[in-house]
């Protein structure tokens, strides 16, 4: 028991002023020259990264401008085909397709007329294009055929285009049919426009009031020999290949 008092006394005296608290003895003062004892250090807890999702909101994204919105100039054609081709299809029939069918005839060097020639066909296709042939030369070819047809075919030959138009409003439209040499223009299965017979170029105007709807259209043209010329305005200006289907 002795013993242990004088190791405690020794003790304190050895490590006093360390921070060591070895008894209710006062606190001796540090003995110079003898270290004190390092204490171990305390273990700094490692901080795990937490692998749970974030519960902060997502961001909200910034809308980009939308940009400007393209107007479709043929969107009420395109409706009103839409809706006509419904009803074809009701009656078993196949949908309208965009473009016109054409044919290609040649006729005897007599014809003198596209009402009544005498037409040797020659093969169809389709047409998406304007009626904007320019007067030109023969040689030039006739712009609504097939470019390997154009310089086959440039002399005695008549085009039949046939298929429908579509009248985007139900107004008046006036057209303008000029040629070299003939052309007659169909419209609801009557003759709107006779533009017919062997002539240097020539217009011949029409009008007609069209409700919004599709409407059966046919366009021949005659090219005997010499310059040829075919345009179709309607409201003075080419017809766009977007109101024909076929
Ligand atoms: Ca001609």
């Amino acid at each position: 028991m002795k013993k242990n008092i004088i190791k405690v006394i020794l003790f304190s005296l050895l490590f006093a002023g360390c921070g060591v608290e070895y008894s209710k003895l006062p606190p001796p003062k540090p003995i110079p020259g003898i270290p004190c004892p390092t204490p171990s250090p305390t273990p700094i807890p490692v901080v795990t990264p937490s692998t749970s999702p974030s519960t902060s909101p997502n961001p909200t994204p910034i809308p980009s401008p939308s940009p400007t919105p393209t107007v479709d100039p043929y969107v009420n054609a395109e409706s009103i085909v839409n809706s006509y081709n419904e009803y074809r299809n009701a009656i078993g029939q196949e949908s309208l397709v965009p473009g016109l069918s054409c044919t290609l005839y040649t006729v005897p060097q007599t014809t003198a007329l596209i009402v009544g020639a005498t037409l040797t066909n020659v093969g169809s296709f389709g047409f998406n294009g304007n009626f904007n042939q320019p007067d030109t030369s023969v040689s030039v070819g006739l712009n609504i055929l097939p470019t390997a047809l154009q310089q086959v075919y440039q002399t005695w030959f008549i085009v039949k285009c046939s298929g429908y138009i579509v009248s985007q409003n139900s107004e008046f439209y006036e057209f303008s049919l000029t040629s070299d040499d003939g052309s007659n223009m169909y419209i609801d299965g009557g003759l709107l426009i006779n533009n017919d017979g062997l002539h240097a170029a020539q217009s011949v105007n029409g009008a007609k009031f069209l409700q919004a709807n599709v409407h059966s259209f046919e366009l021949d043209f005659l090219q005997a020999t010499g310059y040829q010329e075919l345009i179709l305005d309607m409201n003075g200006s080419a017809i766009p290949g977007q109101l024909f289907y076929h």
